[in-house]
This record gives structure tokens, sequence and C-alpha cells, in this order.
């Protein structure tokens, strides 16, 4: 199987036009910025998956040991003919840890913006789960979208959003995107999140500077990809990978610096750089197990277990779905 058929694109992709749109708005804007969805062509794809190999990048290690050391515990919290949904399911390879330890569950529901590639993946998966129904749905995770029939009629829908994708989201969209798996999850609802653990500035700081120079590539990929896609004329000699660990807002961010004053042209518009000026190209929020229990409770999600690794470095939490409407909010 090639390597794209196991890439994980963990954050939805959009229409070319938006893309066009969105980085020419977001160089044009002050400071300059391009949103993380856009790192996942397919070159993007397989970058990611080499640096969840890295030895520095812990968290999808650190998931998947939590996940076979607590896959029984997990399990007892998914009621019998229960649907797993996952979001933004990509390889399936951390449902299928959940599903094997959890026979119960009567159908799963991988979702994903790339139809191709679920249905490739849920091809794969039936003759490895017999008894399990696998019902893809293409769909852009972050809006609406319906589940198929037989999920919507199962006793109950449990969510499942690994790989810490929930911290590429801004703090306001994670609540966004937690108010909406309520939605679409319904009453009685559980959901089970991959989430990143705040920890020493050093840990992170290595994490997203591998020494093999991965994650710089995935983040340079950005500016090829532009260069293919959107006409653009960047020079990738001239910019420079920078990640970070900035502790008051919990987050690892990564930028592209200009290494001089320079031009780039990108559909057609031309933006002009200072030396040392970046493009934020993704932030990572890191969370306490208190402050995501905080923003799911202001979903209308409550609380049930946590697991860690030894390290504390990672976290999978289990939350249920309250009968309680979450508090009305400003708009976001
Ligand atoms: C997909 N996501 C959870 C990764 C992260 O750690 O924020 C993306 C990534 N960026 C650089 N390395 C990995």
């Amino acid at each position: 199987m090639a390597a794209l058929a196991h890439s994980r694109r963990p954050l939805p992709q959009a229409a070319d036009d938006s893309f066009a749109a969105d980085v020419v708005g977001g160089l044009q804007a002050t400071p300059k910025r391009v949103p993380p969805k856009y790192f996942y062509d397919a070159t993007g794809s397989q970058l990611f998956d080499r640096i969840t190999e890295q030895p520095e990048y812990y968290p999808t290690r650190c998931e998947m040991r939590i996940l076979q050391d607590h896959a029984g515990d997990i399990a007892k919290l998914i009621p019998a003919g229960a649907a797993l949904v996952e979001f933004g399911s990509g390889s399936n390879k951390k449902a299928r840890i959940l599903l094997r330890a959890a026979p119960q569950i009567a159908l799963y529901v991988p979702v994903d913006i790339c139809a191709e590639m679920i249905e490739r993946e849920a091809a794969e998966m039936r003759p490895d789960f017999p008894r399990l129904k696998v019902l893809p749905v293409a769909a852009d995770i972050t809006h609406d979208f319906a589940l198929p029939p037989e999920a919507k009629a199962a006793p109950l829908r449990v969510g499942f959003f690994p790989g810490s994708t929930i911290g590429n989201f801004e703090p306001h969209e994670a609540a966004g995107f937690l108010r909406h798996a309520a939605k679409i999850l319904g009453p009685g609802a559980r959901l089970i999140i991959g989430a990143d653990l705040i920890k020493p500035a050093e840990i992170l700081n290595a994490a997203y500077n591998d020494a093999a120079g991965v994650t710089a590539s995935f983040n340079l990929n950005l500016l090829t990809r532009i260069n293919r896609e959107l006409g653009g004329s960047f020079n990738l000699d001239g910019f420079e990978h920078h990640a970070f660990y900035n502790r008051e807002r919990h987050r690892v961010e990564m930028h592209l610096a200009s290494l001089r004053r320079q031009k780039a042209k990108v559909a057609g518009e031309t933006i002009e750089f200072r030396a040392g000026e970046t493009i934020h190209t993704e932030n990572s929020y890191k969370y306490s197990i208190e402050k995501l229990a905080a923003l799911a409770r202001g979903a209308g999600w409550r609380p049930l277990q946590v697991w860690t690794d030894d390290h504390n470095y990672f976290s999978i939490q289990a939350f249920e779905l309250t009968d309680e409407p979450p508090p009305v909010r400003a708009a976001e």
C-alpha cells in the first residue's frame, strides 16, 4: 500500500478557490498567516506521518500507548449497539485499537473530508471486523453534516477525536467544535478526545524542531504547495522554519521566517517581506486536564474519566453529554 493511503489529514481541506483567498488574504494581513489546514497536500500528509515517527515527537507514541494500555477501560464507557463516530478519521489506526477492545460497538462511522481515502480505508477494515458495520461519511468535521440513518438509530453515539487535533483549533474554535459534536452525536452521547498536555518548554521545543528536520520540511512544504497551486514565486532558500513554545498562551507556534527583505508573487499579488518577518502557519495548543474539562463543560459535556501516559505528556479524556443545554454564549 502506498504511503499516502496511510496518511492522516488531521484538519479538513477546503476547496481550491478558498485556498487562494485564504492564502492571499492571510499574506496581506498583519501579522502574516496561513491556516494550518493547508499543510496537508499529498507531500504534507506524508511528511506529517514521518513527523509522528521522529524520536522527539512524543504525542503519537504517547497516545498509542494510552490506548493500548487502557482500551479495556475506555470500552467500558461504550454501551452495546453503540455507533463510534470518528472525527477526521485518517488511517483508522487508533480506532482499530478501540474497536478491538469494544466488540459491543455495532457501527463505525469514520468522517473525513477525503471521500476516496475513507472509502478505501473502510474497504480495508471490513474483513478485519466482520461483525462491524463500517459506514464512512465524507464531510468537513468543522461543519454540519448528517450521520447515516443507522447511526442515528443506534442506542447511543460515541465521538472519537484523537491526535490532539483539537489543539490546532483556536480555543474559541475548539469550543465551537465541542458544541457542534454535541449536536451531531445527540442525547446521551459520549466523546473521547486525545489532547496534548502542558509540559516543560524543552520537550515541546524539541518535538517541533526534530533533529532530522522533518517538521521544518513539513512547514516549508506549504510554500512549495503555494508555488505549485497558486502560481507562487517563493524562493524556499529565503525562508526558515521557526517553532517555539509560547508559555503565556500555552501553545507551540510555527512560523516561516523571511531571512531577508524580499518579495513573492502569489495568485498575481505581490507580497513584501521585511528581513525577519514571519508567516504564522500553526498553533498547537496544549491543555491542562482542567482547562479542557472547562471548555467541554461550557459546550454541555460532563467529564467522565481521564487516562494519561507515565510521563503525563498526553491525555485521553472521556465526556458525557449532559441533559442541560450549554450556556448561551456570545457569537464566536
Ligand atoms: C496534527 N497536529 C495535532 C499536529 C500538532 O502537533 O499540532 C501537527 C504538527 N505540526 C507540527 N508537528 C505536528
